[in-house]
C-alpha cells in the first residue's frame, strides 16, 4: 500500500489521489504507488472511469528532480505513462496549481483534462538542459500542433488553463470544488459512452508546417540558445514527432532525453535550480523571525541608479521618495523613469493605465526631512567614502526609528558607512547592478553590526521586487566584482604578454561568457572600472597588474562611449585596433614582459581559474556563505552562461585535482602573487572533497 498515492471507489468512479508534498513530484515512490493502483482501478468490474488528482497546493510539478543523479528505478514515467493511456477505462486529470514537466505529461497521458481556472501547465524541463521525457514532445504537438509545441518546451513557458481550454487541451474549466467536478467529468463520459481518446493514436498535423521549418527553428537556436545541450534536441524529437510513428519517436525522445540528463549542461542547470533556492537560506537567521515591515521607500539620487533602483518598487507597488539637491536633477529623473515605462507601453508590454499607476507611486523630494517617514532608504549617490558618509550622517539625524538605511555601494566599506551613525544594527548594502531595473542580480552586503531582521527583511523585499539576492560580506568588491577582477586581470596581463584582445574574448565568448571581458570592461567604461580598481586600497603592488586599463584611460580610450577602449567601434561593433596592440608591445617591452604564444587553455584556464582561487579565498573568508551564493552571483549577474553552473561549480566538474594543478603550474610560472593556491583548495583537493560537499557539509 502506497502512502503517497491512494484509491477511493465513488460510485462507479475511481479517485486516484497523489499526496507528495511539497509539489506532488513524481518521485519513484509515486510512479510504483501509481503502478500498483492501476491493478485494482483497472481489475475492478465496478470501476468504469478513473480521475487523477493530487492533495495539497499543486498537480504534479514535474519528475522529482532530485532522482536524477540517481540510477533511474523502474517503473520509470514513460512506461507508468502508456499504461494509463492504454487503460480501457477513461482517466480524467484534474489539475490545479501547476502541472509542470511530467505532471503535465501525465497530464497528457490521461484521455481527458478538467482544471481549475487558476492553474497553469507547461513543460520547463529545458531550464534543468533536458526535455520532456515522458511523452510531452510526442502528445504536445498532437493536442495544439507542432509550432506552439516548439515554443512551449523550447521557452518553457507555462500557459494558462483558459490558453489550454482555447487549444483543446483542457476540456472543461471546473468552477468551485475540482475533486466533484473532475468526478462529475468522469460520470458523464461513462453515461455518453465517450470514446476513450489517447493522444497517441492521433497524428500530427503539420499540413500547414513550412518545409523549412525545423531549419529555421534550428538556425534560430544557434543564436538565442549558443552552447546550451538540449534545446537542439527538443527540435529533433518535434521533427520526429512529425515525421515517425508513435513508438519510433517516443524511443527517440527517451534516447535524447537520457542523452541531456547525463551532459555536464544539465548536471549544471539542475545545480543551478536548487542553488536558486539555498541561497534564500541564512543558516543563523531563523526563517520565521519578524520583519520590518517596508510600506515606502526613500531613494537617495535621481541618477541612472537612483532611478532604475526606484522602477522596481513602482513596479512591485511600493510607493518611492525619491530625493535629488536639485529640481532640475529631479525633473530629469522622473523623465527617465516615465520614458523607460512608456518604451514599455510603446512594445506593447504595459498598459498605459499601469503606467499612471506606477509614476503616482513616486514622490519627488528636495529635502532630507521628506525621509522621515520611509521603512527604508537607499543611497544611490556618487561612489566615494566621504560623500556615503555625508548622507549617512544626515540619514541619521532624520530617519525614523527602526527605518533600514541601505547603501548601493558597490565595493566601499559597508562598517566603515554604518559607523557614523548611531544605529549600525539598522545599516546594510544593497548592491544593485546597472541597469539596475533590469539585472536581476542584487548582492545584500551583511554589515558587521547589521541585525538579523535586517537582512532578512532585505531577503523578503528582494523576493517582492523580483531580484535574485545573494547575502554577501564586506570586503572590497564583496562577492561578484572581487572575483570578477581576477578574470580582468589575467585578460588585461594577456595583452602585455602577446594575446589579441579579439582572441581573449572570442576563446571567453566560446566557453559560453555572454561577452569577452574585455568587451565587457569597454561597455561599462574603462574610466569606471579603473575608478573602482583604484577604490581597491590593498590591490596588488605590480606595474604590469591592469596596465594596460590605466594606460588606455590616459588616453582617453574609455571604450564604448568614445568608440575606442580596448577594441575600436564601428557601431556598438567590436574591432581589433593595431593602435592597442603597438601599446601592448611596447608596453611589455617597458616592463620587461617576455611575450610568447599562449596556447587556447591556458588563456580560458587563466581566466576561470584565477576567479575559482579567488571564490576559494572568498568561502574561506565567510564573504560568501555557500559556493552555491558565488555560482548564482555569476550566472544571474555577469553573464556566464547557466549550462556552466558558475565557476565553483565548473571546478568542481572539471575536478579540483586539474585545477589545482593548473594553479600551480601558473604559479610556478608567474609567480606566487596571484597563482598561490588558496588553502581551501588544497585542503579540499586532499580530502577528495568538491566546493559543494564542503558547502553541504557546513550547512
Ligand atoms: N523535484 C523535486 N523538488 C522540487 C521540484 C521537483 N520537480 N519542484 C520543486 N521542488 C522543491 C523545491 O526544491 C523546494 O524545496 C520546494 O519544492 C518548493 O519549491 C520526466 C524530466 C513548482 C513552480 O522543472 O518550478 O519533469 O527548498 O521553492 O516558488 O519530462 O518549484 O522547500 O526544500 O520552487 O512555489 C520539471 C520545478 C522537472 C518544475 C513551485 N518540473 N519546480 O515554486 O516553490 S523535470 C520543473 C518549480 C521533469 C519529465 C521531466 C517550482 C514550482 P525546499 P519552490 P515555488
Amino acid at each position: 500500500m502506497s502512502d503517497v498515492v491512494s484509491f477511493e471507489r465513488v460510485g462507479n468512479i475511481g479517485v486516484i489521489t497523489i499526496d507528495n508534498p511539497p509539489v506532488n513530484a513524481m518521485s519513484f515512490a509515486v510512479r510504483k504507488g501509481l503502478w500498483e493502483i492501476l491493478d485494482e482501478f483497472l481489475a475492478d468490474p465496478g470501476i468504469a472511469a478513473g480521475i487523477l488528482i493530487c492533495a495539497g497546493r499543486t498537480f504534479i510539478a514535474g519528475a522529482d528532480i532530485t532522482e536524477f543523479d540517481k540510477p533511474p528505478e523502474d517503473p520509470w514515467l514513460p512506461k507508468v505513462l502508456l499504461r494509463i493511456e492504454a487503460s480501457p477505462k477513461p482517466v480524467v486529470a484534474a489539475l490545479h496549481g501547476t502541472a509542470l514537466g511530467g505532471g503535465f505529461e501525465t497530464a497528457l497521458a490521461c484521455h481527458y483534462r478538467c482544471a481549475l481556472n487558476s492553474a497553469s501547465m507547461g513543460l520547463p524541463e529545458v531550464n534543468l538542459g533536458l526535455l520532456p521525457g515522458a511523452g510531452g514532445t510526442q502528445r504536445l504537438p498532437r493536442l495544439t500542433g507542432i509550432p506552439k509545441a516548439l515554443e512551449m518546451i523550447l521557452s518553457g513557458k507555462p500557459m494558462t488553463a483558459a490558453e489550454g481550454k482555447a487549444s483543446g487541451v483542457i476540456d472543461e474549466i471546473i468552477e468551485g470544488d475540482l475533486r466533484a467536478g473532475a468526478i462529475a467529468a468522469a460520470r458523464k463520459l461513462v453515461e455518453q459512452k465517450a470514446p476513450v481518446r489517447r493522444l497517441s493514436e492521433l497524428r500530427v498535423n503539420t499540413s500547414d508546417l513550412p518545409a523549412d521549418f525545423f531549419q529555421q527553428a534550428r538556425a534560430k537556436l544557434a543564436k538565442e540558445a549558443r552552447g546550451f545541450f538540449s534545446p537542439l534536441r527538443i527540435v529533433e524529437c518535434l521533427e520526429a514527432a512529425a515525421q515517425k510513428p508513435f513508438p519510433e519517436a517516443l524511443e527517440l525522445e527517451t534516447r535524447l532525453f537520457n542523452e541531456c540528463k547525463a551532459s555536464p549542461h544539465s548536471r549544471a542547470q539542475r545545480y543551478l535550480f536548487f542553488a536558486e533556492r539555498t541561497i534564500t537560506k541564512i543558516p543563523d537567521i531563523p526563517k520565521d523571525i519578524p520583519l520590518r515591515d517596508i510600506k515606502q521607500v526613500g531613494i537617495i539620487g535621481a541618477g541612472t541608479m537612483g532611478t532604475g533602483i526606484a522602477i522596481n518598487f513602482l513596479n512591485a507597488g511600493i510607493p518611492v521618495i525619491q530625493l535629488e539637491m536639485n529640481e532640475e536633477a529631479l525633473d530629469r529623473g522622473v523623465a527617465r523613469i516615465r520614458k523607460t515605462y512608456q518604451d514599455y507601453v510603446d512594445k506593447g508590454r504595459l498598459k498605459a493605465e499601469v503606467l499612471e499607476q506606477r509614476m503616482a507611486l513616486h514622490t519627488k523630494a528636495l529635502a532630507y526631512e521628506a525621509l522621515a517617514g520611509a521603512d527604508l532608504v537607499i543611497e544611490a549617490v556618487f561612489e566615494d567614502m566621504k560623500v556615503k558618509r555625508e548622507v549617512f550622517t544626515r540619514l541619521d539625524q532624520v530617519c525614523k526609528p527602526g527605518a533600514i538605511l541601505a547603501t548601493n555601494t558597490s565595493s566601499l566599506d559597508v562598517d566603515a558607512i554604518a559607523a557614523v551613525t548611531r544605529r549600525p544594527e539598522d545599516v546594510i548594502g544593497l548592491h544593485f547592478f546597472a541597469p539596475a531595473n533590469i539585472m536581476v542580480l542584487l548582492e545584500i552586503v551583511r554589515g558587521a553590526k547589521t541585525a538579523k531582521d535586517v537582512v532578512a527583511t532585505s531577503m523578503a523585499l528582494a523576493k517582492r521586487i523580483k531580484k535574485t539576492a545573494v547575502l554577501v560580506g564586506v570586503c572590497f568588491g564583496f562577492v561578484g566584482n572581487r572575483v570578477y577582477f581576477p578574470y580582468i586581470r589575467e585578460a588585461d596581463l594577456m595583452l602585455l604578454e602577446g594575446v589579441a584582445p579579439e582572441r581573449i574574448d572570442k576563446l571567453a565568448y566560446d566557453w559560453g561568457m555572454a561577452m569577452g571581458p574585455l568587451s565587457v570592461v569597454d561597455l561599462s567604461g574603462i574610466d569606471v572600472f579603473h575608478s573602482a580598481l583604484m577604490e581597491w586600497k590593498d590591490r596588488p603592488a605590480d606595474p604590469a597588474a591592469f596596465r594596460m586599463l590605466g594606460l588606455l584611460r590616459e588616453q582617453g580610450r574609455l571604450g564604448q562611449k568614445t568608440s575606442a577602449g580596448y577594441f575600436k567601434y564601428d557601431g556598438r561593433k567590436p574591432l581589433p585596433d593595431p593602435v592597442v596592440a603597438d601599446l601592448a608591445r611596447q608596453e611589455a617591452q617597458r616592463l620587461g614582459i617576455a611575450r610568447r604564444e599562449i596556447g587556447d587553455t591556458e588563456v580560458i584556464e587563466r581566466l576561470l581559474y584565477s576567479m575559482v582561487n579567488e571564490g576559494a579565498r572568498v568561502l574561506e573568508e565567510g564573504i560568501a556563505l555557500r559556493s552555491c551564493d558565488i555560482d548564482v552571483v555569476f550566472t544571474s549577474g555577469y553573464g556566464m552562461p547557466r549550462y556552466r553552473g558558475g565557476p565553483m561549480i565548473y571546478a568542481d566538474m572539471i575536478g579540483l585535482g586539474n585545477v589545482l594543478e593548473a594553479t600551480r603550474k601558473y604559479r610556478d610560472r608567474y609567480g606566487d602573487r596571484y597563482w598561490t593556491p588558496a588553502p581551501l583548495l588544497e585542503q579540499l583537493v586532499r580530502e577528495g572533497r568538491t566546493f559543494e560537499q564542503w558547502s553541504q557539509d557546513k550547512a
